[in-house]
C-alpha cells in the first residue's frame, strides 16, 4: 500500500548548493514510554519487566530506575509545545504495555489509554504526525513470570494488546510499528541479561527472538483486519558488519555476525524464511523446535513499511585461542554460536557509548534493506549519539552530536540519491532519558532534561535540526 501523504522518494536530487530532501520528508523525535513517561506506579499501571530489573540491584548503573525519568507522563502538553517550537513533522513514541492493559491481559485500563489519546490529539492539534511504537521492551511482569517471550503464548498476548490499542487510537494514528529492536529484546534480555529480564541462555533468546516476531505479524493481521487504512511496519536495528580483514576466518566471523544481527529479523520478516547459515551456526543452541508450521507465514505478513535504526557498524574477527572477548561482549554472550567472535576496534571517533561514528554505514545499511530485501518505504526510526553534555551559562553546545546528526543526514541523502525510497528520519532522541543499563548516565536527547528540576533545555542539536527541518534539507558543506 503506498502513503498518500508521502510521495515516492526515488530518484537523484536537487544537486544545488544544499542537500534538498524530497518534498513531504517526514522530520521526527523519537522517545520510549519507559525512558521518558515516570508516573511508575500512577493511573493503574502496573510493573515491567524493566521497573522489576531497574529494582534489582546492580542491574542499572547507580541503581537507577525509570521511576520518574522525565516526568513526561505529567509534562507531556508542554514537551509537545516544545515539539512544535522545533517544528517536528512526526513524533515517535511507545505506549506502555503494563499501562495501557496491566498485568499484560485483560481489559483495558481506560485512564493508561486515557494517556495516549490526550497525548495524540495534542500531537494533532500541533499538525504533528503520530507515530505509534507498540513495544519499546516493556513486558508486563506477569507475561515473564509466565515464561516471557521464549514462551510461545507471549506472541498472542501481544496481538490482543495490540488489538485493545487499536481499538482505542486507530482512528487517529495512521503510523504503527510493532515492535522496537527486537534483537535487542531478544539478545540483550535473554541472552546476555544486560537488558531487563537479565536472562542468560542462548536457547532463551533464539526462541524469544521467534515468538516476538511472531507476535509481530499476528499483530499486523489484526491491526490491518480492524484499520485496514493504518501504516504498518516493524523497526529493526541493524549493523553493516564487516571483517577485520579479508582473511577467511574473519569473513567468516562478519557472516556469522551479520547472521545474527541482521538477517535472524530480515529474512524472515521480509522473506518469510530462516537463512540456512544462521540455522547452522545455531544448531549447537538450538534446533528451532519451537517453529511451527505457518509460523514464517505470519511473520512474513506484508507490511506498509520498515524502520531502521542505525547507530554504527561491527567491526569482526575471528576468534583467537586464549584471546580475552572484548568487556561489552564477555560472556554470557548476545551472540549464541558464536560467542567466540572478537569484536575489533579501529581507533576511529567514539561516542559516549563507545560506539565508533560511521556515517558511511547508515548509507550502506539503506542500500542493503532496499536492493536485498524489499521495495518498501524505509524510515530512518531511530538515529542519534551520545556525547558527555555540559550546561554552562544556561546553553548545551553539543557540537559532536550536532556533528553527528550533520554527518547522518548526509549519508540519509546519498541513500536517496542511490534510489532508496527513504521517506523520513527520526533524530534519536527528542530529550536525554533513561539509556536502559546505562540510567541516566548517558545522554543522547537533543533537549538537555535536568533531572532535579526537570527544566528543558534545547541543545544546539536541537536548534539546528529545526532549521534543517524548517528548510528541508542541509546547507551545503
Ligand atoms: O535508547 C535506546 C533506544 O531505546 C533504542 N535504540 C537505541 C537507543 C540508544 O541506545
Amino acid at each position: 500500500m503506498s502513503n498518500p501523504d508521502h510521495p515516492p522518494a526515488v530518484g537523484v536530487l536537487d544537486q544545488g548548493p544544499e542537500l534538498i530532501f524530497p518534498p513531504g520528508f517526514l522530520w521526527g523525535a523519537a522517545t520510549a514510554a519507559y525512558q521518558i513517561e515516570g508516573a511508575a506506579t500512577e493511573g493503574g499501571r502496573t510493573p515491567s519487566i524493566w521497573d522489576t530489573f531497574s529494582h534489582t540491584e546492580g542491574r542499572v548503573v547507580a541503581g537507577h530506575t525509570g521511576d520518574v525519568a522525565c516526568d513526561h507522563y505529567h509534562r507531556m502538553p508542554s514537551d509537545v509545545r516544545l515539539m512544535a517550537e522545533l517544528g517536528l513533522k512526526s513524533y515517535r513514541f511507545s505506549v506502555s504495555w503494563p499501562r495501557v492493559q496491566p498485568g499484560g491481559s485483560g481489559p483495558a485500563n481506560a485512564e493508561g489509554l486515557d494517556f495516549y489519546r490526550r497525548l495524540v490529539d495534542e500531537l494533532l492539534g500541533h499538525g504533528i504526525e503520530p507515530w505509534l511504537t507498540l513495544y519499546h521492551w516493556d513486558l508486563p511482569q506477569p507475561l515473564e513470570d509466565a515464561g516471557g517471550w521464549p514462551a510461545r503464548d507471549t506472541a498472542g498476548r501481544f496481538a490482543d494488546y495490540a488489538e485493545l490499542v487499536a481499538d482505542a487510537l486507530g482512528d487517529r494514528v495512521t503510523y504503527w510499528t510493532t515492535l522496537n529492536e527486537p534483537w535487542c529484546s531478544a539478545f540483550l534480555g535473554y541472552g546476555s541479561g544486560v537488558h531487563a529480564p537479565g536472562r542468560s541462555d542462548g536457547a532463551d533468546a533464539v526462541r524469544a527472538g521467534h515468538h516476538l516476531m511472531l507476535g509481530h505479524g499476528l499483530a499486523v493481521q489484526a491491526l490491518r483486519a480492524s484499520r485496514p487504512q493504518a501504516q504498518l511496519g516493524i523497526t529493526v536495528n541493524l549493523y553493516p558488519v564487516t571483517p577485520a580483514s579479508d582473511a577467511p576466518a574473519d569473513v567468516d566471523a562478519a557472516r556469522r555476525i551479520d547472521a545474527l544481527a541482521n538477517r535472524f529479523f530480515l529474512d524472515p520478516v521480509l522473506r518469510g524464511s530462516y537463512p540456512t547459515d544462521l540455522t547452522a551456526d545455531l544448531r549447537e543452541v538450538t534446533d528451532f523446535g519451537h517453529v511451527r508450521d505457518g509460523d514464517l507465514a505470519v511473520i512474513s505478513t506484508p507490511l506498509d513499511l520498515v524502520g531502521v535504526n542505525y547507530y554504527s557498524r561491527h567491526v569482526v574477527a575471528a576468534p583467537v585461542e586464549g584471546a580475552e572477548p572484548e568487556p561489552y561482549w564477555r560472556a554470557p554472550s548476545c551472540w549464541p554460536g558464536s560467542e567466540d567472535v572478537r569484536f575489533v576496534t579501529r581507533g576511529v571517533p567514539v561516542t559516549d557509548m563507545n560506539w565508533e561514528i560511521d556515517a558511511p554505514g547508515l548509507t550502506e545499511t539503506l542500500r542493503r534493506v532496499h536492493e536485498e530485501y524489499t521495495d518498501l518505504p524505509l524510515y530512518v526510526t531511530e538515529n542519534g549519539s551520545a556525547f558527555v553534555d555540559a550546561v554552562i551559562d544556561g546553553q548545551v553546545d553539543d557540537v559532536d552530536r550536532l556533528a553527528y546528526f550533520d554527518a547522518h543526514l548526509r549519508a540519509a541523502h546519498e541513500a536517496i540519491n542511490a534510489g532508496v525510497p527513504l521517506h523520513g528520519y527520526f533524530a534519536w532522541s527528542l530529550m536525554d532519558n533513561f539509556e536502559w543499563a546505562w540510567g541516566y548516565t548517558k545522554r543522547f536527547g537533543m533537549v538537555w532534561i535536568d533531572y532535579d528540576s526537570q527544566a528543558r533545555i534545547p541543545k544546539s542539536s536541537a536548534r539546528w535540526y529545526a532549521e534543517v527541518i524548517r528548510r528541508n534539507g542541509l546547507a551545503a558543506q
